[in-house]
């Protein structure tokens, strides 16, 4: 049984996609950010960096903060979703890692700039716009010729896609990248995708692409 302390963020979508994808049994426990909720001394026990998601594995009592490291966790206990072998493991992790250190700060920066506060700071304004566009680009061409980031459908593929959700609020049209909005909707159409966008609650249609 396994606690996840989330919110409706693509970080805490990661992971509860996955555990759809598991199909394993747990339970989420919504902690609002927008409430300051993350820095409470409860959940600072559990999560010393103060943010969402992380989760308690009731089995073992492993209490495990930041989202790569929890679905490395996840994957490898279940032994789904990352391959045994180690250059598909490398693979995988490569890519997980693209998204921890590329895709997930700057548009999260992006978001922060361009959707939360315009007009405030036109230079951060157009670097993030610029460089998550050039993530889009590297994510289009790894895309183009494949059903999925690697040879199989992997959490790097459910890392990069609740990040790829939020499109609008980075102002990228998927249009300009017709290999990441093929592989965008494919996921979409999993029903495992749909349920873990929806923990710890619906807070909006999910965008089509
Ligand atoms: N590298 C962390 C980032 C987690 C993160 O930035 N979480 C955000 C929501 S997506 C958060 O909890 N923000 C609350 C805060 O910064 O106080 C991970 O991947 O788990």
């Amino acid at each position: 049984m396994i606690d996840l302390y989330t919110w409706t963020t693509p970080n805490g979508r990661k992971v509860s996609i996955l555990l759809e994808e598991l199909g394993v049994e747990y339970t989420a426990h919504p902690i609002n950010i927008g409430k300051d909720e993350q820095k409470t001394p409860e959940f600072l026990a559990i999560s010393p960096n103060n943010k969402i998601p992380a989760i308690v594995d009731r089995e073992t009592d492993v209490a495990l903060m930041e989202s790569g490291a929890i679905m490395w966790y996840l994957a490898d206990k279940y032994n789904k979703f990352l391959p045994t072998d180690s250059t598909g493991r490398a693979r995988v992790m490569e890519w997980l890692m693209w998204q921890m250190g590329g895709l997930g700060p700057m548009a999260g920066q992006a978001h922060h700039f361009l959707h939360f506060n315009p007009g405030k700071a036109p230079y951060a304004e157009d670097r993030y716009r610029t460089e998550v566009r050039r993530l889009y680009d590297v994510l289009n061409k790894r895309l183009t010729g494949r059903d999925y980031i690697c040879d199989e459908y992997s959490i790097a593929d459910m890392a990069i896609w609740p990040w790829v959700s939020r499109h609008e609020w980075q102002q990228i049209s998927l249009e300009e990248y017709p290999s990441v909005r093929a592989w965008y909707q494919r996921l979409l159409a999993r029903e495992a995708v749909q349920k873990g966008y929806h923990v710890p609650k619906v807070m909006g249609e999910i965008p089509q692409g």
